[in-house]
């Protein structure tokens, strides 16, 4: 692989992953909760009587509503249910070490009182500042906030998705301006954000302002010690989107695994990187009525110790209505990782990528300071003998179960580096479990 063929004014300021602190933090999370909330959750999908298939968040681009109607929909934003404390409670709960909050979408629509537009929170009939709560209901329960930003705004004059003359060049100006002076104001109204998760930076406009989203993400750093932006913020020079000219990732994790997840570890090219996935298909704000698969509880699990076993964090959304409730499917499924990540949390907090064989029954998780090895199973086999091959050298000496240390389970040494761990659970369990592996030899 050829590195750095092509000299870049703003492609990649650094090669490999982040060695700091913050960005230790970030890594070891394991788990997070997203947050979608504005005023689509008034139509919720629906409008005069029609059902909008598309993500609920985007029903403003929908033919069939009125875009008069919806940029008047936030005289109608009154979430008396809405309790701040409450959506951090049942993060904490699920066992979310970090949430990532819409404080603008592609609409417009700001969740803080901005002074740089009258087309916020400050103008509905609630009034008070969402962020600031959420903020510091989360922060008092040592959830990490970090603040989503979308650079489309559909309520900005100035803003365009590609810039057709100089007029338009003209016009976008402005943009940049409140754009940058949004992101300023947000950091220093809210100085305990650890992170921005930038959305909606694939315009051509946008695309087209490298140098100028390069500046802007280094006085936002410079702003927040330790401040963490995902590769979905700035292009190059070249219009290169993620990953720069030669193919060097541009910020501090992948932020392109949305919705799906990486295979295998040489998928994640050895970043850092996020899975943001949503419980329905594709519904990030409130839908009243979903259509299609809603994930199961273990399925989402699943979905958390994969993201882990391949260095990730995964992050699960949650689109509150618009009376501000947590909709009754979301806080059950909560509920059901919750109880799980009460029992089995060890394997997933400060845990990552172990380099052994991957096996049927499921995923390794090794955690990064202490060595200790877990295999969380999703799938017995019939026989109940799990495989495990071990590296050269590493010999496989104790296993026990993390519920039950005292449960009867044996190692069987097969060949050289490989083992039959014979394990039957008395009753088929309806959730994965976890062994505990101890070895002696090299890592
Ligand atoms: C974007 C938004 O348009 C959507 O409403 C939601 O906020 C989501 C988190 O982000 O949607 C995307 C963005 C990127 C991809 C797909 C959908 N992508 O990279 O495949």
């Amino acid at each position: 692989e050829k590195r750095n063929s092509v000299a870049l004014e703003h492609g990649a300021h650094r090669l490999g992953k982040r060695s700091d602190t913050f960005m230790e933090t970030w890594r070891n999370y394991g788990l997070g909760q997203f947050i979608h909330w504005g005023v689509y959750a008034i139509p919720g999908g629906h409008w005069d009587g029609k059902y909008y298939p598309g993500a609920a968040e985007w029903i403003r681009s929908w033919k069939e509503m009125p875009k008069d109607a919806y940029d008047n929909l936030y005289k109608q934003f009154d979430p008396k249910a809405f309790d701040a404390g409450k959506w951090a409670d049942q993060a904490k709960d699920m066992g979310a070490k970090y949430v990532i909050i819409t404080t603008k979408h592609h609409d417009g629509f700001c969740l803080w009182p901005s002074k740089y537009t009258d087309y916020t929170i400050a103008k509905s009939p609630y009034g008070k500042d969402i962020i600031g709560q959420l903020v510091e209901a989360y922060d008092a329960r040592g959830i990490d906030v970090y603040l989503y930003f979308s650079i489309i705004d559909w309520n900005h004059p100035g803003y365009r998705s590609s810039l057709k003359d100089d007029a338009d060049r003209k016009e976008y100006e402005t943009f940049k301006t409140f754009t940058r002076n949004q992101l300023v104001e947000l950091l220093e109204r809210y100085p305990s954000t650890k992170g921005l998760w930038f959305d909606g930076s694939w315009d051509k406009a946008w695309i087209e302002q490298a140098a100028f989203a390069d500046e802007l993400g280094r006085e936002l750093r410079d702003m927040v010690p330790g401040l963490i932006i995902g590769s979905r913020f700035r292009a190059d020079e070249n219009g290169n989107r993620h990953f720069d000219t030669n193919g060097d990732m541009m910020g501090d994790y992948e932020q392109g695994w949305e919705r799906k997840m990486p295979e295998t570890i040489a998928d994640t090219h050895g970043n850092d990187w996020d899975c943001v996935m949503t419980i329905p298909e594709n519904q990030w704000g409130y839908h009243s009525d979903w259509k299609g698969h809603v994930k199961t509880g273990n399925e989402l699990i699943e979905m958390l110790v994969k993201a882990v076993a391949l260095d990730g964090n995964f992050v699960l959304n949650f689109g509150p209505d618009g009376q501000g409730n947590i909709r009754p499917e979301e806080t059950r499924l909560a509920a059901e990782m919750g109880a799980w990540m009460d029992k089995n949390h060890e394997v997933i907090y400060g845990c990552g990528y172990l380099d052994w064989k991957k096996q049927d029954w499921g995923y390794y998780t090794v955690n990064r300071k202490t060595g200790k090895k877990y295999m969380v199973v999703f799938n017995t086999p019939v026989s109940g003998a799990l495989r495990v091959k071990t590296p050269s050298k590493t010999k496989l000496e104790t296993v026990y179960l993390l519920e039950n240390p005292d449960a009867d389970i044996a190692i069987e040494e097969i060949h050289r580096n490989e083992y039959f761990i014979h394990y039957q659970p008395d009753t088929p369990s309806d959730k994965p479990f976890v062994i505990v592996m101890e070895t002696t030899g090299s890592a």
